[in-house]
């Protein structure tokens, strides 16, 4: 019988866990044994996820642990093979504690190591601020920041390169001009639609973020646009009229990539002070193809983010 795309993406999916802890020198699996905690950096009850930073092996580290969304498909085997004891009964109510089988309460686990300050601070909460960026603002305050201040994007090089997750590339068009990369995003565990997440990684490396687009960008944000939600529809049966394609501004990672989400699914970064349509961005580059080198951006930043400082010493908040 041909085997059903979940069933390929699960196959895939342990596939690429025994290679990533084939490939560990400390076996993977007691990785975090030594983990030292020295403060949790923030947390969600309602998102079921904390972000701790602590020292590994004497290396700075963050940890982000999440339990993912029970699945349809694993009812059955819950039911079955988990014990339920009960916590309390009253009238037609009552609750139980349910100890389900190791294989069906995992907790997915993130690890940044060695984390640099940013890292911890990216993932600490915090009060935002929204700012103000013109053009000029972006020459004179932001660009000059990003040049010094940014995050390495060794982990895209790798991606590009082959280097490091290519078992996990969905969909690769390698033209130098208009080619990218599509693949699972490290949020998204492949497990469920439900919390769909791809990203494009361009393969051109001078487009840093939405604000170097100009028209001559149009054909490769059209292809990322057109192949991706061709992909998806065909690699996770997820139509493109339930998709959220959009660009972060301003980004974490300066080397154009577009994300590809569920539509409906809050991932963090998906609200207005933040996320661009790729759908306007191509619109708003064909009516003027100087739009994002001469338009006022908006967006939120963290309260401690560096940027912010050089926004406030130059008198623009
Ligand atoms: P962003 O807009 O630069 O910043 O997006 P954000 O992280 O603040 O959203 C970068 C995207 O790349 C995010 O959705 C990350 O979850 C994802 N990402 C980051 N890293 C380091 C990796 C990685 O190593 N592999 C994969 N597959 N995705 C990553």
């Amino acid at each position: 019988m041909p085997k059903t795309s979940r069933e390929e993406t699960e196959e895939l999916d342990q596939k690429v866990k025994r290679v990533k802890c084939d490939s560990e020198d400390n076996g993977g699996e007691t990785l975090l044994s030594g983990f030292q905690t020295s403060s949790v950096l923030s947390d969600s009850a309602r998102e079921k996820i904390i972000f701790i930073h602590g020292k590994l092996d004497d290396q700075k580290a963050v940890v982000i642990l999440e339990k993912t969304p029970i699945r349809e498909d694993t009812l059955t085997d819950l039911f079955t093979n988990s014990t339920l004891k009960l916590e309390m009964t009253n009238d037609i109510y009552s609750t139980y504690w349910l100890q389900a089988p190791p294989h069906l309460n995992q907790i997915k686990t993130t690890v940044v190591c060695p984390a640099t300050e940013k890292h911890v601070k990216k993932y600490q909460r915090q009060e935002s601020f929204l700012v103000e960026e013109s053009g000029a603002d972006y020459e004179s305050i932001t660009l000059p920041y990003i040049q010094k201040q940014s995050f390495s994007v060794q982990w895209v090089y790798n991606i590009l390169e082959k280097k490091a997750e290519a078992e996990r590339i969905t969909y690769e068009d390698p033209d130098p001009e208009v080619g990218f990369v599509l693949l699972p995003d490290f949020k998204w565990d492949q497990k469920q639609v439900n919390d769909l997440y791809l990203i494009a990684i361009v393969h051109k490396r001078n487009i840093k973020s939405l604000r170097d687009l100009t028209s001559e960008h149009i054909p490769l944000l059209q292809n990322i646009f057109q192949r991706g939600k061709e992909t998806i529809l065909k690699q996770y049966n997820h139509p493109a009229s339930k998709l959220k394609v959009y660009l972060h501004y301003q980004p974490s990672y300066y080397h154009l990539h577009v994300h590809f989400t569920k539509l409906g699914y809050e991932a963090p970064g998906c609200g207005v002070e933040r996320a661009h349509l790729l759908a306007d961005v191509i619109q708003n580059l064909q009516s003027d193809p100087k739009y994002y080198k001469t338009r006022t951006l908006y967006f939120p930043l963290r309260a401690d983010d560096g940027l912010l400082g050089q926004f406030k010493e130059a008198g623009r908040l």
